[in-house]
């Protein structure tokens, strides 16, 4: 128990209640919990191949409460299962998307894992080729400021992503135009197996945005609330119409960087460990301690959320598969109906 003092509560300071502060710690544990046992779904056989978040809860989780669903606009990265679910799919749609079922939301099992996609959270889908999610945020931006709306694009990436020249093309431009539009780097300090100093001559991520004249702000991705605090400040900008911000987030890749990766050949287990130290989601449990809810109460959601993945599993593996005859189904558009692929 913390000792209790005058001060408000961070989570309230923030404007957050209470109960914010149980769904981000729910989402951050769903987000874990998930991401072990897709992995041990694929090491059994039955997943053929996955990408999970473990260590990227906080700053999946923290950036996306931050979103008015169905409002602002969505340009994940396929790290971001946390994101998905915050912003309202669940377990049961990760499940149909790793077994490629063509109840899959994303794209009815025809894309590779976590290309997340919702046309009612406005998740606008991905390609597998990174930082390409920049520049068509950037032009979402660019509408919105046109219609004169007061909507926010929320664009992800790795810190990888920020090598390619889309993401500089995309900030820049973005600048100029004052666009509202914010890229979240979660930074883990790996593309894959290249380290972030083979791939940058600076520090951070964050210290690239005073090339392009706008704010570059550096989350502790072990910290959910300050990722909270740091994405609504680049957000609050936004809204006003002052343009773009760069927040990065610094966090660490627990599991390889898929399930057909090896990590022992490039990365320490110390470094694991020095990580897992300052974990995000036991920092979310030990938070919520400190604020009286009782330890029953986190057990229960524990176990709550171990049932709703074994129900997904289920649900999910027996869901149909994709037909065959539909395999160029969204590949060609149809005669006489323009841009269209549906008969
Ligand atoms: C244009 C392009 N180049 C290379 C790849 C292969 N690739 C896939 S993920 C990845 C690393 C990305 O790392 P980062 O952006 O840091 O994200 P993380 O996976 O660490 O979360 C690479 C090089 C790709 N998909 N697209």
């Amino acid at each position: 128990m913390a000792i209790k003092t005058d001060q408000k509560p961070r989570h309230t300071a923030l404007g957050l209640t209470l109960d914010d502060a149980k769904g981000m710690y729910r989402a951050m544990l769903l987000t874990r919990m998930l991401g072990e046992r897709m992995m041990q779904m694929n090491r059994m056989g039955r997943a053929a191949f996955v990408g999970v978040a473990d260590g990227h809860e906080a700053a999946e989780v923290g950036s996306a409460w931050v979103i008015t669903r169905g409002h602002d606009w969505v340009h994940p990265y396929y790290r971001d299962v946390g994101v998905a679910l915050v912003l309202g799919q669940t377990a049961k749609d990760q499940f149909l998307g790793v077994f490629a079922k063509a109840t899959d939301p994303n794209s009815g099992g025809r894309q590779v894992v976590n290309q997340f996609s919702s046309p009612e959270a406005n998740i606008v889908t991905g390609s597998v080729c990174i930082a390409t999610q920049f520049p068509q945020a950037a032009g979402i931006a660019l509408a919105i400021k046109i219609r004169k709306e007061d909507r926010v694009v929320f664009t992800y990436g790795g810190d990888g992503s920020t090598s390619p020249g889309d993401f500089h093309e995309a900030v820049n431009f973005a600048a100029i135009h004052k666009l509202p539009v914010i890229f979240v780097i979660e930074n883990n300090l790996f593309a894959i197996s290249t380290p972030t100093s083979k791939q940058m001559s600076v520090p951070n991520v964050a210290d690239r945005a005073a090339g392009y004249g706008i704010p570059g702000l550096i989350a502790d991705g072990t910290d959910v609330l300050d990722v909270y605090a740091k994405t609504k400040e680049a957000a609050d900008r936004a809204r006003r119409g002052e343009g773009p911000s760069i927040v990065e987030v610094k966090c660490y890749r627990y599991q390889p960087h898929s399930s057909d990766d090896d990590d022992s050949r490039y990365r320490s287990k110390d470094l694991l460990k020095e990580w897992q130290a300052k974990d995000p989601v036991d920092k979310g449990r030990d938070y919520l301690l400190s604020e009286g809810v009782p330890q029953p109460e986190l057990e229960a959601m524990r176990a709550e959320i171990a049932a709703e993945i074994e129900r997904s599993i289920d649900e999910a593996e027996s869901a149909p598969d994709p037909r065959a005859e539909d395999l160029l189904e969204h590949v060609y558009a149809k005669e006489g109906i323009p841009g269209g692929t549906r008969a």
